[in-house]
């Protein structure tokens, strides 16, 4: 898959996608990710991309020919196919399902703003898609653009290895995840779950289950209400609102 991030600060996203997972990807030749500044394209000599909001205001808006050329210098090294999709505040919000839905392009525009935004007639011709990473105030583009690189390069086929690929799509998918220990067993009073120390794998997927369950129900109840349960996750689930209730001499849940 082919990346291409329209960005004023390519030094930013070729410093973050070197590493880890994204990293070994490039150097396989899984996926590619190229830069195309703004600045480049901008025909004065003073190199403009941004200019005043009609309207007055502080801030300055991205101007449209020089992010038009640049977006036009993307396409072009794009596969067929491959959708502009503009990071801003405003977009829909990403999700697993969207990463999802862009791994399975061919490659993908990512148009970064800085300052106030881009000149609206930017939006009207040349997205395909608007995307915002959740409702905080980031000072650009590329760090979602990065993150989204990020999270669709691990869906991509052979870039995780088979037992982490197995794990991404366990029975867990859609609860927050279980708590992790490891070694030393106790640190003062705080000791490792006995479940977790006998060995018993039966016993050890409930209690993961049961914790994920649980505090899904504690922290984020609308993931709970968008996933069906079986039997057995209605059951522990049960047992943990109960043990719940009993740990903070709750009569009435706030939940239920
Ligand atoms: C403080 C400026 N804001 C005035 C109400 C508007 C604003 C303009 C530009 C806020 C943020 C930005 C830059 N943000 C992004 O380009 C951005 C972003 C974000 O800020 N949060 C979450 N996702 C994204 S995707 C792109």
């Amino acid at each position: 898959m082919e990346f291409c991030v329209v960005t004023l600060f390519p030094e930013l996203v070729e410093a973050t996608t070197g590493f880890g997972v994204c990293g070994r990807a490039v150097q396989r030749g899984l996926i590619g990710i190229g830069t195309v500044d703004p600045r480049a394209y901008a025909g004065d000599v003073h190199r403009t991309v941004d200019d005043r909001p009609y309207g007055g205001g502080p801030g300055m808006v991205l101007k449209v020919e020089p992010v038009r050329a640049a977006i036009g210098a993307a396409r072009a090294q794009l596969p067929p196919g491959s959708p502009v999709i503009f990071l801003t505040p405003q977009g829909r919000r990403f999700d697993q399902a969207s990463a999802r839905a862009f791994a399975a392009l061919p490659g993908m525009a990512l148009v970064a703003g800085r300052y106030e935004g881009f000149d609206e007639r930017l939006l009207e011709t040349e997205a395909d898609d608007e995307v915002s990473l959740g409702d905080f105030v980031l000072s650009g583009g590329e760090i979602a653009a990065v993150a989204i690189i990020d999270a669709v390069t691990r869906l991509l086929p052979d870039v995780l290895g088979d037992s982490a690929s197995a794990e991404q799509d366990s029975f867990m998918d859609g609860l927050l995840d279980c708590p992790h220990y490891t070694r030393p067993e106790s640190i003062g009073d705080r000791v490792v779950p006995a479940a977790l120390l006998d060995g018993n794998h039966e016993e050890i997927r409930r209690w993961r289950l049961k914790q994920a369950l649980g505090r899904t129900w504690l922290r984020r109840p609308g993931l709970l209400a968008r996933r069906s349960l079986n039997d057995e996750e209605q059951r522990l689930l049960r047992e943990f609102q109960a043990e719940h209730a009993a740990d903070t001499d709750e009569k009435h849940p706030v939940r239920d």
